[in-house]
C-alpha cells in the first residue's frame, strides 16, 4: 500500500505542529504549503522536520512549496491558512481576512485533488468550513471543520485538573459552534465510567464548563500575539489520523447537518464518524429540555456567521 498524500494549507504554528505530529505517527508523505512570501520558511522547517525523523526512524517525506500543482492528487487537506486571533479579538473579526483566503484555497484544492478529504481549521470555523464546502462544490462527506475534538479535550483537561485523576479516562463532549455559546454536555461526562456529577460539584462544574466556553480566549490573552496552536494540532491529527486508518472513531466534529439534531443546511458540531470515506455518518442521541435550548442557541450564533460570509 502506497503512503496517503496530506496537504497542510497554511505552515505557520498550526501548520508546523501538524507536519510535526503527522511525520511522528507515520501518517503519510508530508506537503506545506504557504503563500510565495514564506516560500523559504516552510521550505526550511520541512527540511528541519525531515531531519528530526532518523531519531525514531519515521518514514516520511516533508516538503515546502507555494506551487499549487505540488498539490495533485492529495489525499487529505488540513487548512490553517489565514490569520489568528489578538488579544480582544473575537473569531469573527477574522471573518473578513480569512473568507477570502478559504475562498481562494477551495478553488485551487477542487483543481487539484476533487476526490480529497478536507479538515478545515481556520476561524471563524464555523463559517470557513460551511465557506469551503459551498466554494469548493464538495460533497458532504468530504468536508469537516475541526472544533468540538478541541473544545472536548479542553474539557477533559480541565475536569482531569479539577479532580487529580488521569486525563486518560475523563470522557466528555462539547457540541455546537466553535465560540462562546459551545454546549458542554456535562450530563454525559465520566472519569472512568463513573458520572463527574458523583466526583465534583456543580458549582464547580460550572466553573469549568464557563471556562472551556472561552479557553482559546484566555490562551490568546496569555500568548499576546495568536492563539493556540499545540492541541488545536494533536486535534486535527486525531480527525486526520481516523480518515487515513479507516478507525472510524466517533469525534465532535463541525459536519454538515442535513436533518439531525434537527439542524438543517449548517455545519455545527455533533458526534461524528470518521473512516476512509471522510465523514461516515452523524449519531444522533436524545438531548435533554435544557440541551435542546443551548443547541438552539448555539445554532443563531452560527447562523448568524454564515450569513456574514455572503455566501
Ligand atoms: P499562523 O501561525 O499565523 O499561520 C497561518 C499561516 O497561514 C501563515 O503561515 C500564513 O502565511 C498562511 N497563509 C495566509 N494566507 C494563505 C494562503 N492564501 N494560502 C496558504 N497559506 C496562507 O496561525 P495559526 O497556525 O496559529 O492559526 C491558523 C488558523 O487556525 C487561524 O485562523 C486560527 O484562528 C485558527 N485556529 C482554529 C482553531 C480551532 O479550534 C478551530 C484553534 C486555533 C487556531
Amino acid at each position: 500500500m502506497s503512503r496517503k498524500k496530506i496537504a497542510l494549507i497554511g505552515g505557520g504554528q498550526i501548520g508546523g505542529n501538524l507536519a510535526l505530529i503527522a511525520a511522528q505517527k507515520e501518517l503519510g508523505d508530508i506537503t506545506i504549503f504557504d503563500i510565495p512570501q514564506s516560500d523559504g520558511m516552510i521550505k526550511g522547517k520541512a527540511l528541519d522536520l525531515m531531519q528530526l525523523c532518523p531519531h525514531d526512524g519515521y518514514d516520511t517525506t516533508i516538503k515546502g512549496t507555494s506551487d499549487w500543482s505540488d498539490l495533485k492528487d492529495t489525499d487529505l487537506f488540513i487548512i490553517t491558512a489565514g490569520v489568528p486571533r489578538k488579544p480582544g479579538m473575537d473569531r469573527e473579526d477574522l471573518l473578513e481576512i480569512n473568507l477570502e483566503i478559504i475562498k481562494s484555497v477551495a478553488k485551487n484544492i477542487k483543481e487539484q485533488s476533487p476526490y480529497s478529504f478536507v479538515i478545515v481549521v481556520s476561524n471563524p470555523l464555523d463559517a470557513m468550513v460551511y465557506a469551503f464546502y459551498k466554494q469548493s462544490g464538495f460533497k458532504k462527506n468530504q468536508v469537516v471543520g475541526m472544533a468540538g475534538a478541541l473544545d472536548s479535550t479542553r474539557f477533559r483537561t480541565f475536569i482531569a485538573m479539577e479532580t487529580g485523576l488521569s486525563v486518560q479516562d475523563v470522557t466528555c463532549m462539547v457540541l455546537g459552534g466553535h465560540g462562546d455559546t459551545m454546549v458542554p454536555i456535562t450530563r454525559l461526562a465520566a472519569i472512568g465510567g463513573v458520572p463527574v456529577h458523583n466526583l465534583i460539584s456543580e458549582d464547580r462544574l460550572k466553573a469549568i464548563e464557563d471556562r472551556t466556553r472561552v479557553a482559546g480566549g484566555e490562551i490568546v490573552k496569555l500568548f499576546g500575539n495568536g492563539s493556540a496552536y499545540y492541541a488545536p494540532a494533536q486535534s486535527a491529527i486525531e480527525m486526520a489520523e481516523s480518515f487515513i486508518k479507516d478507525k472510524k472513531r466517533v469525534i465532535p466534529c463541525a459536519s454538515l447537518c442535513k436533518g439531525e439534531f434537527g439542524i438543517n443546511g449548517f455545519f455545527i458540531g455533533v458526534p461524528t464518524v470518521i473512516g476512509a470515506n471522510g465523514v461516515e455518518r452523524i449519531i444522533e442521541f436524545d438531548l435533554t429540555k435544557d440541551e435542546k435550548k443551548e443547541l438552539k442557541n448555539t445554532l443563531d450564533a452560527v447562523k448568524k456567521t454564515v450569513k456574514e460570509t455572503g455566501l
